[in-house]
């Protein structure tokens, strides 16, 4: 399987993230990559290549024109005011407020996060512009003929919605790539979002849409980040109704429980037929990572590898979280390899 990557996430460097009321080195961190393709490089996954330049307009198909205008300047505005810390907001169009977008940049943090632990910070744009262009050209190369690849994107992109960055995400790579595909002859296209959050950017941007099956296996957001969406009865809504699926779970659940929803996941994808499926892949439902609930052994993740590829699906993987450092190249590798043992 060829493996799409580039250098340039290293340019997502943030020093700080809020995690229980301090500012902590951040989880999401580019040692992350590092210890991915590196193993990836161990095993003889595939060759591994850079990404081609797809330009603004695939993302901008995806999201907002004004929230893509803002993270253009964010950290440049932010500077400008002489403040020392990186950037975050401190003050949300909160219930009965307006919606009304402010001009100084502490509004228009507010207005466009759905979080505060994720800071913006030198480099962040240039890195998550090149963390989509990995996933188009992953979609490119399936549309090219390959049967599956890996996009390695950083920073992740499943929180970002059409509107709003945070969860460690700004711009939506596994929807900037669904779009890419529908805009070059997929009929139909299917997500399964198996990190261990809800995908509610992805949710969100597809949920009154029926030529994307968006379906998510994550802690539930009654106990789990993002709280606010990824409840069993959000099922869409328009002609989207039936076409978004949540599987919400449990602090504790071990692999078989999770399992028995990928089994069911997987059925509910088969039956709708896609052209193409896209895995937000993130391993964080790893029984070690630091800050999730889920209790995956590493060769359960060779396993539900396999269950996904005896789909026979074209495939694009797209990198999404997974924190526990020392494992996540062994953890993210093993579904891949999984996944090419029954093809
Ligand atoms: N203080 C992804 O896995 N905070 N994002 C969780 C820790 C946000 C995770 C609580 C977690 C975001 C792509
Ligand atoms: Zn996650």
């Amino acid at each position: 399987m060829e493996t799409i990557f580039t250098e340039r996430h290293k340019l997502r460097n943030s020093k700080t993230e809020l995690h229980g009321g301090e500012f902590v080195e951040p989880f999401e961190r580019p040692s992350r990559a590092e210890y991915i393709i590196g193993r990836v490089r161990d095993v003889g996954l595939g060759s591994i290549s850079e990404p081609d330049d797809f330009g603004l307009d695939p993302i901008r198909a995806i999201h907002d024109k004004g929230f893509i205008d803002f993270l253009q300047v964010a950290w440049d505005e932010w500077q400008s005011e002489g403040f020392k810390g990186e950037a975050l907001p401190t003050v949300w169009p909160a219930r009965r407020m307006t919606q009304r977008i402010p001009t100084h940049i502490e509004g228009r943090l507010g207005y466009y996060a759905l979080a505060c632990e994720t800071t913006i910070s030198d480099g962040t744009w240039e890195a998550s512009f090149a963390s989509a262009q990995v996933a188009l050209t992953g979609a490119q190369r399936l549309n090219d003929g390959a049967k599956a690849v890996f996009s390695l994107c950083r920073p992740p992109g499943h929180h970002a919605a059409i509107d709003m960055y945070g969860g460690y995400c700004f711009i939506n790579n596994a929807a900037v790539a669904a779009q890419h595909f529908l805009d070059t002859g997929s009929k139909r296209v299917a997500i399964l979002d198996v990190d261990f959050h809800h995908g509610n950017g992805t949710q969100d941007i597809f949920y009154e849409r029926d030529d994307v099956l968006f379906i998510s296996l994550h802690g539930d957001p009654l106990e789990a980040f993002p709280h606010f969406l990824g409840h069993a009865d959000e099922m869409g809504i328009g002609v989207g109704k039936g076409y978004t699926v949540n599987y919400p779970m449990p602090p504790g659940t071990d692999f078989p429980t999770w399992r028995a929803a990928l089994i069911k996941a997987l059925a509910k994808i088969a039956e709708y037929a896609p052209d193409v499926l896209i895995i937000s892949l993130g391993v964080d439902t790893f029984e070690t990572d630091p800050i999730s609930f889920f209790k995956l052994k590493s060769d359960d993740f060779t396993t539900y590898g396999a269950d996904i590829g005896s789909l026979h699906l074209p495939t694009l993987f797209v990198m999404e979280g997974g924190y526990d450092i020392a494992e996540i190249g062994v953890n993210t590798v093993n579904v891949l390899q999984g996944f090419e043992s029954v093809s």
